[in-house]
């Protein structure tokens, strides 16, 4: 067992990233055997859970976009995304062989207004989701993660985590990346450059 002040974070593995889903990962479900065999080696395991309301500002339908496409927001440039982890339905719920029985599963994404991908920051960057309070004071400063995507939530979560001061571990070989423009190269760089060991 890792030491108390240690914590597993898993992303967003959820059946919309999850091949047949509205925004599938390939290769997505493949991850869940070894994320669930790591938990067993974490005191603490955090889950998150993306969590939008149907007319979210991050999907394409809401804009008469077409998907992948991108706009400008007031936080930035926003991708915009097939409908997808639309609250309470099938896609959002977690892979059915995924074991939900950590400690806290932090839900992101519910902000009609501000995409989130980050488990510590909406898109804006400065709108807290609380995760960073709730490891503080629980004495937890050093985190592994894992989940999906590794060029969307898994980068902007491990790089505010690093910014934050948190000694953070990815796991690459338990992450699948969406892979749009070069993303995946571009977060690994940008995460290894945010102090982050990835592995
Ligand atoms: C994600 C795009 C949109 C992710 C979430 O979990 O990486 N990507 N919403
Ligand atoms: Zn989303």
């Amino acid at each position: 067992m890792r030491a108390a002040n240690e914590a597993l974070i898993v992303i967003d593995i959820q059946n919309d990233f999850c091949p047949g889903g509205a925004l599938a990962v390939a290769g997505g479900d493949e991850i869940v055997p070894g994320v669930n065999a790591l938990m067993t080696e974490f005191p603490t395991v955090i889950l998150t859970q993306d969590w939008h309301p149907a007319d979210h500002s991050s999907f394409a339908t809401t804009h008469g976009a077409a998907p992948f496409s991108t706009t400008e927001m007031p936080y930035g440039t926003q991708v915009l995304w097939p409908d997808h982890c639309i609250q309470g339905t099938e896609g959002a719920a977690f892979h059915k062989d995924l074991v939900t029985t950590g400690d806290l599963i932090i839900r992101k994404g519910f902000n009609p207004k501000i995409d989130s991908y980050s488990a510590f920051f909406e898109n804006d960057h400065v709108t807290p989701t609380g995760l960073e309070g709730y490891l503080r004071t629980r004495g937890i400063d050093t985190l592994t993660m894992v989940g999906l995507a590794t060029d969307f939530c898994v980068n902007f979560s491990a790089v505010d985590a690093a910014k934050l001061g948190f000694k953070v571990t990815v796991r690459a070989d338990l992450c699948r990346a969406i892979d749009m423009d070069g993303s995946l190269t571009g977060a690994l760089d940008g995460m290894k450059s945010a102090g982050v060991e990835v592995l």
